[in-house]
């Protein structure tokens, strides 16, 4: 173990990719578990009871990290306690000005780039069998008959929500092609999303393009595919952070 490290454990939910270099179904505990990698700490990544999710954190929500007995729940608190942990690990080589950008990238990735992933698994019907299986496959039949339906609706409410399918799912795609059109044309040639070493931009960007190539979707990994320069950068990133 690293000098100083404290004990660390990243809570994630039970089911499994079976797909190396994708860690968990969630883009953020992606995000967690490669920043964790970065920052070379030392960590158990455990898959727990979702039926208690509660008890790791009251929003009822996934990435949740142990820190020494300490629960620290949302993916964009526990990258900065890591920083906490590790001085500029997830920032280095960046100026002030630049660190503030790096954390707005973060941060547009969560909440501008996380819906794609999210109606790709729920609302599109070819890449519904995904959660389906993943996360309602163990239960009993009776139950497995009723429970994912009722999620599934109430996951396609909370995009209808966040205004990102109110137009429909073709719109919702539309929309996330522009995106990735501007992020193809943005995408280093080489480096990183912010210099010559990787950051907080980075892993919050990677975390949601590399959920939307999980080959189980490759309907949808084909749209990242297409955008050359965008894939090459995040097989950069996918190598540093491994
Ligand atoms: N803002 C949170 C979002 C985390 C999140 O949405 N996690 C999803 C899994 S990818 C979750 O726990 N969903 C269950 C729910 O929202 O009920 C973060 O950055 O950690």
């Amino acid at each position: 173990m690293t000098d100083n490290a404290p004990a660390l454990t990243l809570c994630d939910f039970p089911a499994h990719t079976g797909l190396d270099g994708w860690d968990s179904f969630s883009p953020f505990v992606l995000e967690v578990s490669r920043a964790l990698r970065l920052a070379k700490l030392p960590f158990e990544h455990r898959r727990v009871d979702i039926l208690k999710l509660k008890e790791l954190n009251p929003l009822g929500q996934l990435p949740v990290l142990i820190v020494d007995g300490e629960k620290v729940a949302d993916s964009t608190l526990i990258l900065h306690r890591i920083e906490a942990l590790r001085p500029s690990a997830l920032t280095q080589g960046l100026d002030a000005r630049a660190i503030a950008e790096a954390w707005l990238w973060e941060e547009f990735a969560d909440t501008a780039l996380y819906p794609y992933v999210l109606a790709t698994r729920w609302v599109d019907d070819r890449g519904w069998p995904v959660p389906r299986n993943a996360f309602f496959g163990a239960m009993p039949a009776p139950l497995r008959a009723v429970v994912p339906g009722i999620v599934r609706r109430a996951t396609k409410q909370k995009l209808i929500g966040r205004d990102f399918t109110r137009g429909g799912l073709q719109a919702c795609y539309e929309r996330m092609r522009r995106t990735l059109d501007t992020l193809e044309i943005r995408a280093p040639d080489d480096g990183f999303w912010l210099g010559a070493h990787p950051s907080v931009a980075d892993l919050g960007l990677f975390a949601q393009l590399h959920s939307l190539r999980l080959p189980l979707t490759a309907f949808q990994a084909e749209e990242v595919a297409k955008r050359q320069r965008l894939s090459r950068y995040l097989d950069r990133v996918d190598a540093a952070t491994r």
